[in-house]
C-alpha cells in the first residue's frame, strides 16, 4: 500500500473511531493492559501484536517465535497483552490502530474483535489474525491446519479403540482452533458410529486445568465404562491426566490431546500416562511463521491469504523411547515441525 492511500485510509478511519480510540489508549493504561516495545521508532517496520492472553505454555511458547522472529528481522514489535479480558482485547485492537504501525497481528480473537479489525483493515493498516475469529476477506490468516491436526489424534483414537469406545470430549465453543477442531470430530464420530460420546465438558480461563479436571472427575464418575478422552488442547489434556490420575484410572482411560510444551512432555513421557498421544506444531515455530508473515505484508509484500502450518502425532511411547525431555529435543527428533519454508522473508 502506498504512502497516500494509506494516509488517506487512516484519516477515514480517524474520523469514524478516533475518539475512541483515544479513549481506548487510556482504558489500557488505566487497567494495566501492557502494551510492551521491543525498540523505537526509526526506519524499521512497527508490528503491533495483539495477543488475547499469555497465560498458559502455548501462547507464551507462541510469542517467544514471534519476539525472536521479530529480532531477527529487526521489526519494532509493540505487543498488546489483555490478559483473557475479550473488551480489553477489542480496546488493545483500537490502540494498536491509532499507532498506525505496518501491519497487525492479531491472536486468538474472538468473535467480537471484528469491527475492530474492520476498522484497522479500512485504514489501510493489514491485518494477519492467528487462531482468531475474523470475518473479512482481506484478513490474512495463520493457522496449525487445524482439521488435520484434530484428525491425527482422533485417528489415533479411532485406532488404539479399534473405533468402539465411549468418550468424554472436551470442546468449548468460540474460539476459532477449537470450533475447527470440532467440525473434525464430528466427522470422525459420523465416520465411526462404534465411538458413543457419553459427555462433552470444557472451560477457558485462567483456571483450565483445574477446573476442567474436576469436570472429567464428574464426567468418569457419573460414566465408569468411558474408555476415552478426547482434549485437543494442552491444558484439557493435563486436566484430563489429573482427573483421571486422581480417580486411578490409567490403565482404563486414555487421553487424546493437542499441543506440546515442556511441561507437557513431562506429563505425557509419566509411567504409565493416561495422555498416550498429541498432535502439534512446534508453538514458537508457528509464532515465527506468524510474525513473518506480518512482516511481509508490512513490506507491501504477497503471501498465502491462509497460511497453514503442518502438525505432527507424537506418542508418550515415541518421546520415552527416544529420551525426549524438551520442546527443543523434539524438533530436532521431528525436523518437519520446522517449516522455515513457510512465508519465506528474502532480506
Ligand atoms: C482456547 S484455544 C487453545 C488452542 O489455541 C492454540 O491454537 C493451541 O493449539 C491451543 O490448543
Amino acid at each position: 500500500m502506498n504512502t497516500f492511500t494509506r494516509v488517506l485510509g487512516f484519516a477515514a478511519a480517524l474520523v469514524a473511531g478516533g475518539a475512541l480510540a483515544a479513549c481506548s489508549s487510556a482504558a489500557s493504561d488505566q487497567s494495566g493492559s501492557s502494551a510492551s516495545s521491543t525498540g523505537s521508532g526509526d526506519d524499521r517496520p512497527t508490528i503491533a501484536v495483539s495477543a488475547r492472553t499469555t497465560d498458559s505454555d502455548f501462547y507464551s511458547l507462541w510469542l517467544s517465535g514471534v519476539k525472536s522472529e521479530a529480532e531477527k528481522l529487526n521489526v519494532d514489535l509493540k505487543i498488546y497483552d489483555a490478559n483473557g479480558d475479550d473488551s480489553q482485547q477489542i480496546l488493545d485492537l483500537q490502540s494498536a490502530t491509532a499507532i498506525q504501525p505496518d501491519a497487525i497481528l492479531v491472536d486468538h480473537g474472538l468473535e467480537g474483535v471484528t469491527p475492530a479489525a474492520v476498522d484497522a483493515l479500512d485504514a489501510g493498516i493489514p491485518v494477519v489474525s492467528f487462531d482468531s475469529v475474523i470475518d473479512d476477506d482481506r484478513v490474512t490468516t495463520v493457522s496449525q491446519s487445524d482439521h488435520d491436526l484434530a484428525k491425527l489424534t482422533a485417528d489415533q483414537l479411532v485406532s488404539d479403540t479399534g473405533g468402539s469406545a465411549k468418550v468424554v470430549y472436551v470442546y468449548v465453543a468460540g474460539f476459532e482452533p477449537l470450533d475447527l477442531r470440532n467440525e473434525t470430530w464430528e466427522d470422525v464420530k459420523t465416520a465411526n458410529p462404534g465411538l458413543q460420546q457419553v459427555a462433552q465438558i470444557g472451560v477457558v480461563n485462567e483456571s483450565t486445568v483445574v477446573q476442567v479436571a474436576e469436570q472429567a472427575k464428574a464426567a468418569l464418575q457419573e460414566n465408569p465404562d468411558v474408555t476415552a478422552i478426547f482434549a485437543p488442547y494442552d491444558d484439557f489434556a493435563k486436566g484430563a491426566t489429573q482427573a483421571v490420575q486422581e480417580l486411578g484410572l490409567q490403565s482404563s482411560v486414555k487421553i487424546y490431546g493437542a499441543d506440546i510444551s515442556d511441561a507437557d512432555i513431562a506429563v505425557l513421557t509419566e509411567d504409565s500416562s493416561p495422555w498416550v498421544a498429541t498432535a502439534t506444531t512446534d508453538p514458537s515455530n508457528v509464532g515465527a511463521v506468524a510474525l513473518r508473515t506480518a512482516y511481509l505484508k508490512a513490506e507491501g509484500q504477497e503471501t498465502d491469504s491462509s497460511v497453514l502450518v503442518p502438525p505432527a502425532l507424537v506418542t508418550g511411547q515415541e518421546l520415552r523411547d527416544k529420551g525426549i525431555t524438551t520442546v527443543a529435543q523434539l524438533v530436532t527428533a521431528f525436523p518437519s515441525l520446522r517449516t522455515d519454508e513457510i512465508s519465506p522473508v528474502t532480506q
